[in-house]
C-alpha cells in the first residue's frame, strides 16, 4: 500500500505558530514550518514553495501570507494531468508540473566565473542547490571544534539571494573526512560527542535555510554490507541514529536524508538502504528521505528506476534524485549526445511520475565544472551543458522528461 499520502497529511496537521519576526532572507513560512510567520520591516514573507517561504527584501507583490497553502503538498502530475509546460526554465517547468524543484549542486572556485553564475542563479532554471564540497566535514571542522564556515555561507547566501532552496551536503561521510576523526582511536561515547557537535553545528548554523540535510551519506558497499568506516568499526549501525537525532534538534524543520548511489534500481544496496528505511521507521529516528544520487552512464540506466523510487516512498519517506549526471566515453559523438538526452529523459520522467519524488539535482549543470574527467579518465560530457555552458540535447531530454 501507498503509504505516502499518510505522511503528508500527518505533515500538513502541524500549525505553524508565530514566535517573533523573521530576518531578512529567513524562512517565514512553509509545511512542517514551525518558526516566525512574520518578517522585519523593509522585507516580506514571499511563498517559494508549499515548503518554503522567504522574508524577501521590498513589498509583498501579493499580500503577505505567513503560511502557503498546506493543503497541497507537492505531487505528481496526476495521469492525464497538466498539459505540457510552456515554461522554458527547467525550474519553472519542474514546478509547473508539480515537482518542488530543479536543482545544481555548485562549489566555491566556480563562483568567481560569472557567466557561470549568472545561469546558476536563474531561479527559473534552478530552484535550488546543493554546495558540492564546502559543507563536507573537512571544509567545516577541519579540527576539533574549530569550525570554518566561509565557503559553505558563499554558498548558503548565493541560495538565499537567488531565492533558491538549498539542500545541506552533508554531515557523515566517511570521504573528506579530517584525519583528527579518520584516525583519532576514540572510544564510542567520545565519537559519540564528536557526532552529536559536528552535525549539530553544522545543521544549526543554517537552522531555516535548508530545505533537506544529506545527514549520512554512502554508508553502504556495493554488495550492501555496511562500510567499514570509523563510525561503523567504532558505533555500529548506530551511528545513523545518533546523527538524525542531532540534525533533528538542530533543526526540526530541514528534511532528514540519506544519500547513496547504486541505489536508482533494485540492487543488494538497494534492499539494504529499504531495510535500514524500515528499521529506523520502526525505531521512530527521525528520517525524511532518501537521496539517490544518479550518477550514472550513457546507455547504462538501471532498469526500474521510476517502481524502485515508488517502493522507496511507500516506505514513509520521500525521494529525490540529488546528484544526477550521465557520463560518457570522451570524445561524445551526436549519437552519444543523443542517447544521453533519452537516458535524462528516462530519469526525470521516473521522478515526475511517481508522487513524493520532490525534485532533481544534477551535480553540476555543466561540463566545465562536472567532477567525472578528474575520477574516471577518458570520460566525461555528462552534464546537460557543454564546455562553454550551451545547451546539450539532454536539456531537451530534461523537459520532455518533465512533460512526459
Ligand atoms: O563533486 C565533488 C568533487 O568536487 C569532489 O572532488 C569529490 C570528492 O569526494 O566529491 C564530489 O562529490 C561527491 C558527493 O559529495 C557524494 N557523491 C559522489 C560525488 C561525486 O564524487
Amino acid at each position: 500500500m501507498f503509504k505516502l499520502s499518510a505522511s503528508f497529511v500527518a505533515l500538513v496537521a502541524l500549525i505553524p505558530f508565530a514566535a517573533g519576526q523573521a530576518q531578512e532572507w529567513g524562512q517565514c513560512g512553509g509545511i512542517g514550518w514551525t518558526g516566525p510567520t512574520t518578517c522585519v520591516a523593509g522585507t516580506s514573507c514571499q511563498v517559494l514553495n508549499s515548503y518554503y517561504s522567504q522574508c524577501l527584501p521590498g513589498a509583498a507583490s501579493t499580500p503577505p501570507t505567513s503560511t502557503p497553502p498546506v493543503s497541497t503538498p507537492p505531487t505528481s502530475t496526476p495521469p492525464g494531468g497538466a498539459p505540457p509546460s510552456s515554461a522554458t526554465g527547467l525550474n519553472a517547468i519542474a514546478k509547473s508540473k508539480g515537482k518542488l524543484y530543479f536543482g545544481s549542486a555548485t562549489d566555491n572556485p566556480e563562483l568567481t566565473d560569472t557567466a557561470y553564475v549568472k545561469i546558476l542563479s536563474d531561479n527559473t532554471m534552478f530552484g535550488q542547490i546543493t554546495p558540492g564540497n564546502s559543507m563536507k566535514w573537512d571544509a567545516t571542522e577541519p579540527a576539533r571544534g574549530q569550525f570554518s564556515w566561509t565557503g559553505a555561507d558563499q554558498i548558503a547566501n548565493l541560495a538565499k539571494g537567488n531565492g533558491q532552496l538549498l539542500r545541506g551536503h552533508n554531515c557523515v561521510w566517511y570521504s573528506q573526512l579530517p584525519s583528527w576523526v579518520s584516525s583519532g582511536n576514540f572510544d564510542s561515547a567520545t565519537l559519540t560527542s564528536i557526532i552529536q557537535t559536528h552535525c549539530s553545528t553544522l545543521v544549526g548554523r543554517y537552522k531555516g535555510e535548508v530545505y533537506s540535510w544529506d545527514v549520512v551519506n554512502e554508508p553502504f558497499n556495493d554488495d550492501g554490507t555496511w562500510r567499514t568506516d570509523v563510525f561503523y568499526n567504532t558505533l555500529g549501525t548506530n551511528y545513523v541514529n545518533i546523527a538524525l537525532q542531532a540534525a533533528r534538534t538542530a533543526d526540526p524543520a530541514a528534511k532528514l536524508y540519506i544519500n547513496d548511489y547504486n541505489i536508482e534500481g533494485p540492487s543488494a544496496k538497494t534492499t539494504s538502504m529499504m531495510n535500514l528505511v524500515k528499521s529506523l521507521k520502526a525505531a521512530n529516528v527521525p528520517l525524511d528521505g532518501i537521496g539517490l544520487q544518479g550518477h550514472f552512464i550513457v546507455g547504462e540506466l538501471p532498469q526500474g528506476i521510476e517502481d524502485n523510487l515508488r517502493a522507496f516512498t511507500a516506505l514513509g519517506v520521500e525521494v529525490a534524485i540529488t546528484e544526477l549526471d550521465i557520463r560518457m566515453t570522451l570524445p561524445s559523438t551526436a549519437a552519444l549526445l543523443a542517447q544521453q538526452s533519452k537516458d535524462y529523459q528516462t530519469v526525470i520522467s521516473a521522478c515526475q511520475a511517481v508522487e513524493g519524488c520532490v525534485g532533481v539535482t544534477i551535480w553540476d549543470y555543466t561540463d566545465k565544472y562536472s567532477w567525472v574527467p578528474q575520477t574516471f579518465s577518458g570520460q566525461g560530457a555528462a552534464c546537460p551543458w557543454d564546455q562553454n555552458l550551451v545547451e546539450k540535447p539532454a536539456f531537451q531530454g530534461i523537459v520532455n522528461g518533465f512533460n512526459s
